[in-house]
């Protein structure tokens, strides 16, 4: 078996020895790729296997038997002459058929048992590699992308994905393969050196063809089974993410609608919708499919902590863009199958609102009549209009659907505490907007069309006002009440009262500003009501007897209806 340096050292003595004029190799380039990336000169290092045979076609030597290819440097004796010869100007990948006659081989002396003197040799060989001292690594930009902000620096963490073949096409690996990213560090010997280069200045989403001699790859050694020794390395590489360990979030904010009452703090809850995404633009959550806002604490460790430091400082409305490193994310783990490990995390957020747990009920009067002899207060029946709507301008409700102004009784426990409280203290024809936390509204768990934890907006405007009486009370005298009071309300004098004549009486004291009525829609009802109560037997007139018997027991109750 001849070793290819073997060869050499046999070549000197027989080409000193061979006596003279003779033909030149003959050189058949039988299989020629169609590409041809660049063409083997002098100088270059090859890397190639060959079948030796005589011009008979017995074989006497052989790499692939070996398994190993040969290597070394053309043009400087390392090989029989008429390979050295031969091999220039071959291509990777081609087979070239090269016969040497005996002085440009073995000569006259022939090589031991193996070789008899004068024989030509036949080499057939496939070329595999080559590369030169002088090569750098060789860059291809195959895809580069707009608007790039940022490019990989020296100490970066990237995550990219790769093919890695040798030069002729073998795949030595893919990250494809694994279904995950390669994730390194740059510029501090993770990688060979070829790509600690060759990433320098990419963006996320370019893609680069490297061509990496080995001397800047895996060298003599080569790495494992894979990749051999003095292998030129090809990769095609996408970089898919891009941070630094030193960096922190960076905040775009893209809108904040006008005006901005104020900014989150820490403590506030927040509603808002997100869509997250990674550097590469592929989405891997979004709150919309699940068609409620995310809800969380401000800064009190709920959430990643990119997120608690991004939330800060938002106006409700606000848009923004807050882009994380993984250490402010999910760190090197990742989270379920959606977030591979460190990576960098990008959220659009939409702010729908926040509040605070001690926000009371918030009024903005936008609209206040030059007149305005009463206000509204607790007890006061009032008719008023309104639209209820969510911070981002979703209408939930409005009078207007009813075609009249809502009532209600002040105190009452009839809406929501907030919008009681929001209706106090208005004049007629007055107009407020008024803000109502959840813990005023309709609470963590919201009710019909009102999500949980949303802060309501009202647009008021108070249309009348009746005030009202104390609770349990039909009708209170604002005057002292008549001392004869079964003479006074009998107005004919017969000595009973029926309905009528009780309720003409009742509004006469009205109308005189003697006495209130429990106000409600139907004032006549609260009068009956009444009516009711002091006509003992039913037999629908009031007697002198049923209305002492009443204003007695009242006196003992404390109370002064009558
Ligand atoms: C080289 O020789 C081996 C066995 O000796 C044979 O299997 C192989 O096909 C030959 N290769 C070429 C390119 O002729
Ligand atoms: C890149 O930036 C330009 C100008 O800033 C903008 O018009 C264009 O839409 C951007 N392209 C992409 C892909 O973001
Ligand atoms: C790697 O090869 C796969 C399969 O051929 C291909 O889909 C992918 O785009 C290649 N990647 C690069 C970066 O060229
Ligand atoms: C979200 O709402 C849309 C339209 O109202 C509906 O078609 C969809 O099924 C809802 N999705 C979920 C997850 O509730
Ligand atoms: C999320 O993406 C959808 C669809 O592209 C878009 O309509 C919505 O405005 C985005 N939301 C945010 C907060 O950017
Ligand atoms: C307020 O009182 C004045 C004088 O009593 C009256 O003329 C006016 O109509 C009242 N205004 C309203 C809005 O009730
Ligand atoms: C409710 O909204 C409608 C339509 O914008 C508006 O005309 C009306 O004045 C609003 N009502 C109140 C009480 O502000
Ligand atoms: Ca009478
Ligand atoms: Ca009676």
């Amino acid at each position: 078996m001849f070793s290819p340096r073997l060869l050499m050292l046999v070549l000197w003595a027989g080409v000193e020895a061979s006596p003279g004029p003779v033909g030149d190799i003959v050189v058949d380039r039988y299989l020629i790729p169609k590409r041809c990336i660049r063409e083997v000169k002098d100088g270059d290092f090859v890397r190639y296997h060959y079948n030796a045979t005589f011009t008979d076609g017995k074989q006497f030597d052989s790499s692939y038997k070996r398994e190993t290819p040969f290597f070394g440097v053309v043009g400087q004796g390392r090989q029989i002459a008429g390979v050295d010869k031969g091999v220039v100007g071959m291509c990777i990948n081609e087979r070239r058929k090269i016969t040497v006659p005996p002085h440009l081989a073995y000569g006259s002396q022939g090589a031991g048992d193996t070789i008899p003197p004068d024989t030509t040799l036949v080499f057939d060989l496939h070329l595999l590699d080559i590369f030169n001292r002088a090569d750098q690594v060789q860059t291809r930009v195959i895809k580069s992308t707009k608007n790039c902000t940022r490019s990989v620096m020296r100490t970066d963490f990237v995550r990219f994905h790769f093919n890695g073949t040798l030069l002729d096409g073998t795949k030595f690996d893919s990250s494809y393969d694994r279904w995950q990213t390669q994730d390194s560090v740059v510029g501090e010997g993770w990688l060979i050196k070829g790509l600690e280069e060759g990433l320098l200045g990419m963006c996320v989403g370019e893609i680069r063809h490297f061509v990496i001699p080995p001397f800047l790859a895996f060298g003599e050694k080569g790495y494992g089974k894979e990749i051999p020794p003095h292998a030129t390395l090809v990769y095609d590489l996408l970089l898919e993410d891009l941070h630094n360990p030193k960096d922190d979030i960076t905040v775009e904010i893209l809108d904040v609608p006008e005006p901005c009452r104020r900014k989150s703090v820490t403590g506030d809850y927040i509603r808002y919708h997100y869509n997250g995404t990674f550097l590469n633009g592929v989405t891997f959550d979004t709150s919309y499919q699940r068609n409620s806002t995310y809800n969380t604490y401000i800064g009190l460790g709920y959430v990643i902590s990119g997120m608690d430091q991004g939330l800060q400082g938002v106006c409700v409305g606000e848009r923004r863009r807050i882009t994380m490193p993984p250490h402010l994310a999910y760190g090197q783990q990742g989270a379920g199958k959606d977030i591979p490990g460190s990576a960098v995390l990008v959220f659009d957020i939409h702010v729908i609102d926040f509040h605070n747990p001690k926000d009371s009920v918030q009024v903005d009067v936008t609209f206040k009549p030059e007149q305005c002899n009463d206000t509204s207060e607790v007890t006061d029946f009032i008719q008023y209009h309104y639209n209820c709507s969510l911070l981002d301008g979703t209408l939930l409700f409005t009078s207007s659907d009813y075609g009249a102004p809502q009532d209600v009784v002040l105190g009452a426990d009839k809406v929501i505490d907030g919008l009681d409280v929001g209706l106090r203290g208005m004049c007629v024809g007055e107009q407020r907007t008024v803000l109502v936390p959840p813990h005023l509204g309709h609470g963590e768990r919201g009710a019909g069309v009102v999500p949980g934890s949303a802060v309501l907006q009202f647009e008021l405007e108070l249309v009348s006002i009746q005030k009202g009486v104390p609770e349990g009370y039909l009708f209170v005298w604002l005057k002292d009440s008549p001392a004869e009071l079964f003479q006074a309300m009998d107005m004919n004098q017969d000595k009973e009262i029926p309905l009528e004549e009780f309720s003409e009486f009742i509004r006469l004291q009205v109308r005189e500003g003697k006495g209130r009525l429990k106000p409600a829609r139907d004032p006549e009802v609260v009068i009956s009501d009444m009516f009711k109560n002091q006509d003992r037997n039913q037999d629908g007139r009031i007697t002198a007897d049923e209305l002492k018997l009443k204003v007695e027991e009242d006196e003992a109750k404390n109370h002064d209806e009558l």
